[in-house]
C-alpha cells in the first residue's frame, strides 16, 4: 500500500533529506520517469525545475497544463542551475558522467532516482528483478503469479511503467524490473526479495567496466530481504551474503528450486518435491527454465501459493520479441529475438537452439567485446548476415570463421536470409546490439523483421498458387 503523504514526506526528509519547504529540486530529463516523478513531487507539494537537453521535450507542454506553472529549462544541461540544487532526480537514461551533474555533485547536491522516491512511498512487498537478461520475462511471470495468487500486484519498473505510476494501484505487492542505471542512483530500496538473474557484458558504454556494471546490479540486494541466488553464474555466486536469507536455483546442479532429470523426464524442483515436468512450461530455451526457477524463487520468498505460482507458469505465453516464431516457411522456422540486445542473450538463444541457424545479427554493440560470439555461432550458426553500425565489429571477430553477408536494412537482411537457408534451419533475428543506430526501438526493428518475413511467405504462396493454377 501507499502511505499516507504526510508520513512520505517524514520518510523522504528522514531518507533524502527531502523537505518541502526548502529543498531546491531539479528533475532531470522528461521521458516516462521525468514525467512520473514530476506527478508525484507535485502530488506531495514539492516546488521544482524540470531539465531537458532536448529543446521541445514531447509531453511537455501536457504536463505543464496538468499540474499548472512548472518552470521548465530545456536544450543543454545548465551547470549553475544544477549546482545550486540540493537535490537532483536523474532519469535512468542520463550519465551520472554528464559534466553539469559532475560539478552538481562536487558541489555536495544529491543525486537521487526515482526508485528512492519510490521505496519511501510503500510499505507492501516489493519483489525486485535486475540482470543482463532475462528481466522482463521474470518481472512477468512473478506478476502472473501474484495475480493468481489473488494479490493485487503493481508490475514495472523498466519493463515500461515507471515505478511511481503504479502507486495509484494500491497494490498488495509491487514487482520491479531495476536496470543497472536505476540501481545506480538508488539507496533507500528495501526488497522483500531480490535476485540478479545473470551477468553479461551489457552497458559497457556507460559503466566502466563488467565489474562496475555487476557492482550497480549488486545494489538490490542492499538491506535484509531475501537473496535469490543463480548459483549456475560465478558473479552472481559472489554476491551472497553470509547471514542472510537465500534461495538459491539452478539450472544445472541441485538448489533450493533446481531441474531433475528421472527416466529421461526433467521436472522442476523445490528441495525434494518435484513441482512439474520441465514440458509443461510452454516456452522455448533452456534460459527461461532458469527463469520460471527464478520466479517460483522470489515467489516463493513472499509466500505466494506454489499451485497458483505453477499454474501461472503453465499459462504463460512469453513475451513479444523473445524467441518468437513468426511462421515456418518451406520447413524453415523464422524467429524475432530482436529483444536480444547483448550478447549474453544471442548466445542463450543460440545454445537453446536445437538446429543449425541462419543468423541476423548487429546494430549499436553498447562497447561489447564481439568475440565472446564467436563459440556459440562456430558451434550454431552456418551464415550469418550482419546489419547496423557495429557490424564490422562482428565480422572482425569471426574472422572468416563463417560466411558473412551484408545487408543494409532488414528487409534486404530477410530477403538475403530467403535465399541463402537450407530446409530444416532456423532463421534468428537475434541481434547481440541494441537497435537505435538503425530503429525507433527492439520492438520496431523485431516489427519490421517480422512484416519483411511475413510479406516474403505471401509471396511464397502468391506463386506457389500461380503455379498450381498453371498445373490444372
Ligand atoms: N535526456 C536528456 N539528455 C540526455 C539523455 C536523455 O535530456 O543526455 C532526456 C530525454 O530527452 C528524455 C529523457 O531524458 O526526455 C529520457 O529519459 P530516459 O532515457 O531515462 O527514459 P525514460 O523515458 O524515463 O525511460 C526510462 C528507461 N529508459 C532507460 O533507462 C534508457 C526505460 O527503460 C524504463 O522503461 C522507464 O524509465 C520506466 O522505468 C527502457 C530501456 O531501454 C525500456 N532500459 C534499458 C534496457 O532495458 O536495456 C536500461
Ligand atoms: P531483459 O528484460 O533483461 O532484457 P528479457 O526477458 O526481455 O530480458 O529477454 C531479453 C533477451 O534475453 C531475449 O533475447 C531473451 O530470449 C533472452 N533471455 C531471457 N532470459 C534469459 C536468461 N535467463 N539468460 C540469457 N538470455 C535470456
Amino acid at each position: 500500500m501507499m502511505l499516507s503523504h504526510n508520513a512520505i514526506k517524514d520518510r523522504l526528509k528522514a531518507a533524502l533529506d527531502l523537505d518541502v519547504c526548502t529543498s531546491k529540486i531539479v528533475v532531470v530529463g522528461l521521458g516516462v520517469t521525468g514525467i512520473s516523478v514530476a506527478r508525484y513531487l507535485s502530488a506531495l507539494g514539492f516546488d521544482f525545475v524540470i531539465s531537458d537537453s532536448r529543446d521541445q521535450p514531447s509531453g511537455l507542454s501536457q504536463l505543464q497544463e496538468a499540474l499548472g506553472g512548472i518552470v521548465a529549462v530545456t536544450g543543454k544541461f545548465d551547470s549553475e542551475l544544477f549546482s545550486k540544487a540540493s537535490h537532483l532526480v536523474v532519469s535512468p537514461g542520463i550519465s551520472l558522467t554528464e559534466t553539469a551533474i559532475q560539478q552538481a555533485m562536487q558541489q555536495g547536491v544529491k543525486i537521487i532516482g526515482d526508485i528512492d522516491l519510490f521505496a519511501c512511498a510503500v510499505d507492501a512487498p516489493i519483489i525486485a528483478i535486475t540482470g543482463s537478461n532475462g528481466k522482463s520475462t521474470v518481472t512477468t511471470m512473478v506478476g502472473d503469479m501474484a495475480i493468481a495468487s489473488g494479490k493485487k500486484a503493481g508490475v514495472g519498473g523498466n519493463l515500461g511503467l515507471a515505478a511511481l505510476d503504479l502507486l495509484d494501484a494500491q497494490a498488495d505487492m509491487y514487482v520491479l524490473e531495476l536496470s543497472s542505471f536505476q540501481l545506480e542512483r538508488t539507496t533507500q530500496l528495501n526488497a522483500a526479495a531480490a535476485t540478479v538473474l545473470n551477468i553479461s557484458a551489457d552497458h559497457l558504454d556507460r559503466h566502466a567496466n563488467l565489474a562496475d556494471y555487476a557492482r550497480q546490479k549488486q545494489r538490490i540486494y542492499v538491506n535484509d530481504g531475501v537473496m535469490v541466488i543463480n548459483i549456475d553464474d560465478p558473479i552472481v555466486l559472489k554476491m551472497r551474503e553470509k547471514g542472510r536469507e537465500t534461495l538459491t536455483f539452478s539450472i544445472r546442479n541441485k538448489a533450493d528450486f533446481w531441474i531433475s532429470n528421472e527416466h529421461n523426464q526433467e521436472y522442476l524442483m523445490h528441495g525434494e518435491k518435484s513441482l512439474m515436468p520441465l514440458t509443461d512450461l510452454p516456452l522455448e530455451g533452456r534460459h527461461n527454465a532458469a527463469n520460471a526457477l527464478a520466479a517460483l524463487a522470489l515467489g516463493t520468498a513472499v509466500g505466494l501459493e506454489m499451485d497458483a505460482m505453477l499454474s501461472a507458469l503453465r499459462a504463460f505465453k512469453g513475451l513479444a520479441h523473445r524467441m518468437q516464431c513468426v511462421a515456418v516457411i518451406d520447413g524453415v522456422t523464422w524467429i524475432n529475438d530482436s529483444k536480444a540486445t547483448n550478447i549474453g542473450a544471442c548466445v542463450a538463444a543460440l545454445q537453446g537452439s536445437d538446429r543449425k541457424v541462419v543468423l541476423i545479427a548487429g546494430g549499436d554493440a553498447k562497447g561489447a567485446d564481439m568475440h565472446e560470439l564467436v563459440p556459440a555461432i562456430k558451434e550454431k550458426v552456418t551464415k550469418i548476415i550482419l546489419i547496423g553500425k557495429d557490424a564490422g565489429l562482428i565480422e572482425h571477430a569471426l574472422n572468416g570463421r563463417v560466411p558473412v553477408y551484408e545487408a543494409g536494412n532488414m528487409k534486404e537482411a530477410v530477403e538475403i536470409a530467403g535465399e541463402i537457408v537450407m530446409s530444416g534451419e532456423n532463421v534468428l533475428l537475434s541481434p547481440a546490439c541494441a537497435s537505435l543506430d538503425q530503429y525507433k526501438n527492439y520492438q520496431d526493428r523485431g516489427d519490421q523483421f517480422a512484416e519483411a518475413v511475413l510479406n516474403r511467405m505471401k509471396r511464397t504462396i502468391a506463386s506457389l498458387s500461380e503455379n498450381i493454377k498453371a498445373a490444372i
